[in-house]
């Protein structure tokens, strides 16, 4: 018999029993919240090293926090990006359209219009201020929270209405979820609803463009809560290996649906910290700061343009609402986290920045809501009169038998057969209203 060691699992022994941590957050509802154990540090604190400069040399960024915009909303520090007021006033704009666009499809979902939406609110600049840093054909891999790269880059509106509402003009005939959209033109990556597999395929992308002496490079958004996925560490090892001109963008929102940040390991060390272990630059950025998050990815991208290597960016911020539509909150954390999370709200720190320099008014900020969601409005009702849910106004039912294979092979010509003639019989007067 194989030796054992001395009653190791038996009562009676000296031995510690073992035991295990489960994370429990902070707050549950109900309870009065005190962010003061979170180090927000001072705005233009950090230095910004040369962007060649090996991981090792700047390890500090990924435990510190990158911030340009101080309490008196002026820019601080050797991260200031030194936008002109124009460039300034298109990002607010994008935020202000994208926050609009949330609020009524969100409604949209309530009044029954589609079955599912997801909003970014509290978070749009880790989207869209990032993505502005980038070139308009750099290959963006996001997740389901990145609207406001779509809609900074010019993707039309009505084509992001109609497949959340899968009907008939959803470019994508109804096969995705509402907001998994995808958009070869605008080098936006098809979305997928499993999480953390777009951060492989972008770090395969960046390495293909490499491989064709292309000068595009790749991007991906991940959740905090799904770097807990293998596939996100596979990312990150190809990456470190090959060197690939990719940016892995973590959006640390704390919550992962009803999980907070501890079950993917955030209270053992910085999300940023990942990327040390893999010998890949890490940055850890204030994600409600417009600034820091377009100067972290102009950093991360003028790296990888380079051939400098890849850059994990943690992006700090806090998901102000529920997770989706099929969420709430109230269950499961205090909801006056929100209230009290000390780096306040990405749109609200912009727009006061841009006053602080005499280039906006309050005036200007209210017509410009006005005006997106007016347009918003507007845009709805024109993709409304495709089809809503439930309305019937979708593509064709046989339609989801096409475009995979050239030519049907004849056990799926069956199978559409069968699955016509049972809708016939189940709705011989046609589909119920
Ligand atoms: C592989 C996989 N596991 C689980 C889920 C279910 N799921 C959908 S969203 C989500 C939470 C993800 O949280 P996080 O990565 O922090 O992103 P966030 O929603 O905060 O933007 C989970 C667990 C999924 N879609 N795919
Ligand atoms: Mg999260």
């Amino acid at each position: 018999m194989a030796d054992r060691p001395d009653s190791a699992a038996g009562q009676g022994s000296n031995k510690p029993s073992l035991s295990l941590h489960v994370p429990e957050p902070h707050y549950r509802p109900g309870d009065a919240v005190d962010f003061s154990h979170v180090d927000s540090g001072e705005a233009g604190r950090e230095p910004r090293p040369d962007e060649a400069c090996d991981p090792a040399e700047m390890r500090d960024l990924a435990y510190g926090l990158i911030r340009v915009l101080g309490d008196d909303d002026l820019a601080h520090g050797a991260w200031d990006p030194k936008l002109d007021a124009d460039t300034l006033r298109t990002m607010l704009k994008n935020m202000a359209v994208t926050r609009a666009f949330d609020e009524r499809m969100f409604r949209g979902q309530r009044q029954g219009k589609t079955s599912f939406y997801m909003k970014c609110t509290g978070e749009e600049a880790t989207s869209i201020s990032a993505s502005m840093a980038l070139a308009s054909d750099d290959m963006v891999f996001p997740s389901y929270r990145q609207q406001g790269i779509l809609l900074s880059r010019g993707y039309p509106m009505i084509e992001m209405i109609n497949q959340i509402y899968s009907n008939r003009g959803d470019k994508l005939k109804g096969r995705q979820l509402p907001i998994m959209y995808s958009s070869r033109e605008h080098s936006f990556f098809t979305i997928s609803g499993n999480l953390a597999t777009q951060t492989p395929q972008a770090v395969g992308w960046a390495m293909a463009s490499a491989i064709k002496g292309d000068s595009r490079i790749a991007a991906t958004w991940v959740g905090e809560g799904s770097t807990a996925e293998g596939d996100f560490h596979a990312a990150c090892t190809f990456a470190a290996v090959y060197n690939a001109p990719v940016i892995l963008n973590v959006v640390n929102n704390q919550w992962a649906i009803s999980s907070f940040s501890g079950f993917a390991g955030g209270e053992r060390t910085t999300f940023a910290a990942r990327g040390l272990g893999h010998g890949i630059a890490a940055l850890r950025v204030d994600g409600n700061d417009a600034l820091a998050c377009y100067a972290a990815e102009r950093w991360a991208a003028n790296r990888a343009r380079a051939n400098a290597g890849p850059t994990l960016i943690e992006f700090f911020t806090y998901r102000a609402e529920g997770h989706s539509t099929s969420d709430d909150p109230s269950g499961y954390r205090s909801a006056q986290e929100r209230e009290e999370w000390p780096l306040g709200d990405p749109v609200m720190r912009l727009k006061r920045h841009l006053i602080a320099l005499g280039e906006w008014d309050e005036e200007r900020q209210e017509e410009m809501d006005r005006e997106a969601a007016e347009m918003v409005r507007a845009t709805t009702k024109e993709a409304e009169a495709n089809g809503i849910l439930g309305h019937g106004l979708h593509h064709p039912f046989r339609t989801m038998f096409e475009d995979v294979f050239e030519e049907l092979p004849w056990h799926l010509k069956e199978q559409a057969e069968q699955a016509v003639k049972e809708r016939e019989i189940k709705f011989p007067e046609g589909l119920p209203k």
